[in-house]
């Protein structure tokens, strides 16, 4: 038996990602491709995969350390096969949204994201740096990359929605430490700042120590659950909300999508009302393009995307995240079924690539299979528009002499009015529901 160093592999020239998280300790066994640690960039979260399988025999890290490509990560007795440095499996890319140009060249070898069709008047590197709206919470990323601060500092920023243009950094050639944003913060709680940042002002909620009341269990969130709550703040405090709320008739549709179980059978895949929603959501989002789009330059241009990919929110152990499926214009529904189960997969086994999770043009959230009528979901900025869909239940709709045991299901879409307005959110749902309610329109 041999003993293996696992390495970080190249993780597109970051040379001080932090460790955040271990996920073994000496004596375990791991699998080729188990995950060993979390690493966080300034760019990205990312864990860090085995090359070999069998048992820890020393752990060559600590959380806090920071690592580069190359930097030793744990000794593997190995039992299995070592493999070749080609063969290193994709890292799991968790920040969403947040993923920046360099993250394409991050992981050897993540699948590579479809090409993007090419757009009109806007350059390509929007596609993997979302243009964030005007107001300053959003803007505090997208703006810094001239800033002269470490990861820590940056992180500590994007968690307290600082922007980091308005600090002054104390340290060498002018460097933001991270003395100086807890001074930022400090001086902005007592008054002191006056900053446009979204955040400002609003009162902080204070803590409890709840323990007095009753038993309490305290757990550490997980990066994506605490990423996934820092973009719905951001979402929350930039983007006005509408939330226009509808029901689609899918008795015929529910007809045809259980006629289609034996086939589905056959095919070695299921169907659930998902594919027949993403298609839909397609041909509206065609029709209506206002909600296909994005604000850029502070809000100067809107940005009209000429393909159409759609994120689908999905419910991990891990938190909440939104892996994309491109081109939902040009596929089938049967192809469309089967990408739903396989993102989904991915998603819950932490397996999505870093592409995986970028260039959505609109979200679809489906609680369905859960339950509910009804819920307001959050817009998934810079995109515009999202669908939340809750659970079809038969419901008795007059048609004019009887009523009629109909299956209705509950849809609400969230636009941001900046962007988009009553008219577009109208039409946009309008659409939809006339195209679920009768689905040869989707052939059209
Ligand atoms: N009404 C009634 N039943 C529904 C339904 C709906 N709207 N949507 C799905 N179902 C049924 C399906 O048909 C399936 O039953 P059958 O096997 O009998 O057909 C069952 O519910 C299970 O569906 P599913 O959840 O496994 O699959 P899905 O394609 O509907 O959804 C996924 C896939 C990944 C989107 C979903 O599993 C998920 O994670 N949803 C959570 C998303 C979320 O957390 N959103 C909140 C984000 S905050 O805005």
């Amino acid at each position: 038996m041999s003993v293996e160093q696992v390495t970080v592999p190249d993780i597109g020239g970051a040379e001080d990602a932090e460790v955040i998280e271990l996920l073994v300790a000496v004596g375990d066994k791991v699998e080729l491709d188990q995950g060993l640690i979390v690493l966080e960039s300034d760019k990205a979260s990312m864990e860090i995969p085995s090359t070999a399988a069998g048992t820890i025999v020393e752990v060559l890290v600590a959380e806090g350390d920071q690592l580069a490509e190359g930097s030793p990560v744990v000794k593997v007795e190995v039992t299995g096969q070592a493999v070749a440095e080609d063969d290193v499996p994709p890292i799991q890319e968790i920040d969403q949204q947040e993923a920046q140009p360099a993250l394409k060249d991050v992981v050897k070898p993540v699948a590579e994201a479809p090409a993007i069709p090419k757009r009109e008047s806007f350059e390509p590197q929007a596609e993997v740096e979302p243009s964030p709206p005007a107001t300053t919470a959003a803007s505090i990323e997208s703006d810094t990359a001239d800033i002269y601060a470490g990861p820590a500092a940056r992180r500590i920023a994007r968690e307290f929605g600082v922007p980091l243009g308005q600090v002054e950094g104390t340290g060498p050639q002018g460097r933001i430490l991270k003395e100086d944003l807890q001074q930022f913060v400090q001086k902005s709680l007592s008054g002191g700042v006056a900053t446009t940042g979204g955040g400002a002002g609003i009162p902080a909620v204070p803590e409890i120590d709840f323990g007095k009341f009753g038993e309490i269990e305290v757990t550490q969130r997980s990066k994506v659950d605490k990423l996934t709550a820092n973009n719905m703040h951001r979402s929350w405090l930039n983007v006005p909300h509408v939330t226009q709320i509808d029901e689609a008739d899918i008795t015929d549709m529910e007809a045809f999508r259980k006629g289609l179980k034996v086939e589905a059978e056959k095919r070695g895949t299921r169907i659930t009302p998902l594919p027949f929603l993403l298609k839909a959501c397609a041909v509206a989002l065609r029709d209506n393009p206002r909600l296909n789009s994005s604000l850029a330059r502070g809000g100067e241009d809107l940005v009209y995307k000429k393909y159409i990919h759609i994120g689908m929110a999905v419910d991990t152990p891990a938190g909440l995240v939104v892996p994309v499926i491109r081109d939902v214009d040009r596929k089938t529904i049967w192809e469309l079924a089967a990408e739903v189960i396989e993102l989904a997969s991915r998603a819950r086994n932490r397996k999505l690539s870093p592409g995986d999770l970028q260039g959505g043009c609109f979200t679809v959230s489906s609680l369905g299979n859960i339950g509910g009528n009804g819920f307001t979901p959050i817009v998934n900025t810079p995109e515009v528009g999202i669908l939340g869909v809750s659970k079809a239940a038969i419901k008795p709709v007059w048609n004019g002499a009887d009523f009629a045991p109909r299956t209705l299901l509950p849809v609400a879409l969230s636009y941001d009015h900046r962007a988009v307005n009553g008219g577009d959110g109208g039409r946009f749902l309008t659409q939809l529901v006339s195209l679920l309610s009768d689905i040869r329109q989707l052939s059209l």
